[in-house]
């Protein structure tokens, strides 16, 4: 992997975002079009498809040999994680966005052959940048400590609605043994929580978009990434994930039903 063409492409990347962000809150407050996708819970604006139109407009300029999969369809099919892989949600947390015009994030990362090589995430509302790159993790300039390995019992615990509701994998045993659960409506800002270490972990039904950018962050952290049996992710397909500090990730893998 050549140092060089990242850095230069990590500079890209945050100019995009930057232009994507004011995208978002510039339409956030005139010409917002919702619509649903799947149910009513299920929504996508202009944003989300103009956000990622954008991201792999750019990409394909600058990485024209690569693969790109974007939630809202603009980017390839494919089902191999082979090559240069770039993975976009465009606006992460999107009933946020529309509802309370806070808490959404806009997600990319760079996968190589498999690799997480580089990821972001961007709190658009606080402008915070969280990035991964060369096994490092900043938020905006300042490089970030490994959260501390802590239990799940002295840890707030990150969770879905819909797990948490149906009990889904014994999730309600889970968030009982925790310090108290929390529940953001972004996967993004749920994941910036537990990279910061303020959450001990975060389970959720995810696509490959929701987990792409924090996956490469949370592993360059310390902390460990998987599906709710404890393996290893694929990216390709749609999972129930289970993100934690080392020693929550064993205790709530044994509380799994
Ligand atoms: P999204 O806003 O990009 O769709 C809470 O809804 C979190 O779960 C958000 O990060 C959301 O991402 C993600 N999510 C994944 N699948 C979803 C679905 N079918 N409906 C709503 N949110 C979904
Ligand atoms: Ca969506
Ligand atoms: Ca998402
Ligand atoms: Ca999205």
């Amino acid at each position: 992997m050549n140092k060089d063409w990242l850095k230069m492409m990590d500079e890209k990347i945050q100019s995009w975002l930057q232009i994507a962000r004011k995208n978002a809150l510039e339409s956030v407050n005139k010409d917002l079009k919702v619509d649903t996708k799947t149910s009513r819970k299920d929504l996508v604006t202009n944003v989300d498809k103009d956000n990622e139109q954008f991201f792999v407009r750019k990409i394909r300029e600058n990485d024209p040999n690569s693969k790109i999969l974007g939630e809202e369809g603009f980017g390839d099919k494919f089902n191999s994680m082979e090559g240069h892989v770039w993975i976009i949600d465009p606006i992460d947390g999107t009933m946020n966005f529309v509802k309370e015009r806070n808490y959404f994030a806009i997600m990319v990362s760079l996968y190589v052959d498999g690799k997480g090589v580089l990821g972001y995430i961007l709190d658009v509302v606080n402008n915070d940048l969280y990035h991964g790159i060369f096994g490092k993790v900043y938020r905006n300039n300042e490089l970030l400590n490994k959260p501390d390995d802590i239990h799940l019992d002295y840890g707030l615990m990150g969770m879905s609605a819909p797990l948490l509701i149906e009990n889904a994998y014994n999730m309600q045993t889970i968030a009982k043994q925790s310090e108290g659960v929390r529940i953001y409506g972004s996967a993004g800002i749920q994941l910036i929580s537990v990279i910061k270490g303020e959450l001990v972990g975060y389970i959720s039904h995810l696509k490959p978009w929701d987990i792409a950018a924090g996956r490469v962050m949370c592993e360059s952290l310390g902390l460990t990434v998987t599906t709710i049996d404890g393996n290893k992710l694929d990216m390709v397909s749609s999972e129930t994930v289970l993100v934690a500090t080392k020693i929550a990730h064993k205790e709530i893998l044994d509380l799994v039903k």
